[in-house]
């Protein structure tokens, strides 16, 4: 045999050792890889893991939604017992406070409206009166209901009422929250000094008290919730005042727009107090949350849990922070409530352990369309507690028939630069 034949066939005898080799190393590698088991594990299994898996294991308080405490549909029920005109936009009642149980009822606070007309808009501000309102919630008063089952509600009429001029709310007294501490109620609300839309929808938050949830209610008239400095992200608008008791002291989260038109963007403050009447000191990491817009916060467990609509990366989703401050995605919902007061009663015990919400009462804007735009109220129900476990509301899955997406039809816009899309394709 040539020396040629023989160094053929070593380096032939080489290359099948090798991929043999290899091989050998794929079966093993595969045979040490273990597979992701059939039955989902219910905590975190000690294997390789990819991002989505950890996170799986690590962000939510479950494997599934079915068994995540923070994930639940909401549903939701017409109530009654409150009158608006035929829904001609001349009453609205909108940014329910959260919900109180006292001496047998239940109590809920919101933004009332009953003007002449219908509201201009916030465009034609310029053009409101004092009788003529620009936006839905501009020369409106907090007003109160009570209720035995939390659907039929009995209108009780005004608990604070415009305050006269220059008194900070004089051109209207909105989006209130109710606080009780130390055995008084407190009634925080944004206070309105010039017409909502001349700049911008600027307030800051005022605070009226009262022995009872029935007032009468008497009006701090200070602002308790200052307007941040200059060129500050809060420096227009104090909006949705909320406050829980938390770790000893009065939680107040906010919201604030910031940024300006035309993408003017929500994100949610917290201010801390010692005393409902303050002083404030807003949190050095404000704002503590990057979404959300008439967001709904309750103690849970250790920390606070938050429903986080409308605006940012995040709307649509609930989150928690076990601190009160550093809020996470927990789970992702749709159909969230609006501008939701829940009835929750550990809301000022200062609670260690949260057991969450079941129900509460939210809104709906722009009722029959923008020329006669005013808000209801409805009640919303849910699973977002330790101490109910209603599987139908740990449903994935709500259908939509087609109608429901045909009505979130393309704009005039849309179909014009689809059209040119197409007439580029067939030059
Ligand atoms: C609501 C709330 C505040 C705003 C306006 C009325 O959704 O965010 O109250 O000022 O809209």
């Amino acid at each position: 045999m040539n020396f040629k034949k023989l160094l053929f066939l070593l380096l032939l005898n080489g290359l099948l050792l090798t991929s043999c080799k290899k091989e050998v190393e794929v079966v093993n590698e595969t045979q040490q890889h273990q597979a992701f088991p059939f039955k989902l594990p219910e905590t975190k299994p000690n294997m390789p893991l990819s991002k989505a898996l950890e996170r799986n294991y690590d962000a939510y308080m479950g494997p599934t939604p079915q068994d995540n405490e923070l994930y639940s549909q909401f549903k939701y029920t017409e109530l009654k017992g409150f009158d608006y005109n035929n829904h001609d936009g001349t009453i609205s009642r909108r940014d329910p406070s959260k919900v109180i149980f006292y001496k047998g009822k239940y109590y809920v606070w919101y933004t009332y409206r009953n003007t002449k007309t219908a509201p201009l808009g916030l465009k034609n501000a310029a053009k409101a009166t004092d009788e003529i309102p620009s936006a839905d919630w501009d020369l409106s008063e907090i007003w109160y209901a009570t209720s035995e089952d939390g659907f039929t509600w009995e209108e009780q009429g005004v608990a604070v009422p415009r305050p006269p001029k220059p008194n900070v709310g004089w051109r209207s007294v909105t989006t209130t929250d109710i606080l009780e501490w130390k055995g008084k109620y407190y009634l925080y609300y944004q206070g309105f000094m010039e017409v909502s839309g001349l700049r911008g929808d600027d307030c800051p938050v005022a605070v009226s008290y009262a022995d009872s949830p029935d007032g009468p209610w008497t009006p701090y008239n200070k602002i308790v919730i200052p307007n941040g400095g200059e060129g500050d992200w809060d420096q227009f608008s104090i909006h949705d005042p909320y406050p829980l008791v938390y770790k000893g002291k009065i939680y107040l989260y906010y919201k604030s727009d910031f940024n300006g038109q035309p993408n003017l963007i929500r994100m949610q403050g917290l201010a801390t107090a010692d005393n409902p009447l303050g002083p404030f000191t807003k949190h050095p990491l404000n704002p503590i949350m990057n979404s959300g817009h008439e967001t709904t916060m309750f103690p849970f467990k250790n920390g606070i849990a938050a429903l986080v609509i409308r605006d940012g990366n995040e709307h649509n989703t609930i989150q928690f922070a076990e601190d009160g401050v550093n809020f996470e995605i927990a789970a992702i919902s749709n159909l969230l409530p609006n501008a939701g007061g829940p009835f929750i009663p550990d809301a000022f015990t200062d609670t260690k352990d949260g057991r969450g919400i079941t129900w509460g009462i939210s809104h709906f804007t722009a009722v029959n369309g923008w020329t006669t735009n005013h808000a209801v109220l409805a009640r919303f129900d849910c699973d977002l507690s330790q101490d109910v476990n209603d599987s139908e509301m740990k449903r994935n899955h709500i259908y939509y028939g087609p109608e429901h997406y045909y009505k979130q039809g393309l704009s005039k816009t849309q179909k014009e630069r689809i059209a040119a899309e197409n007439k580029k394709l067939n030059k």
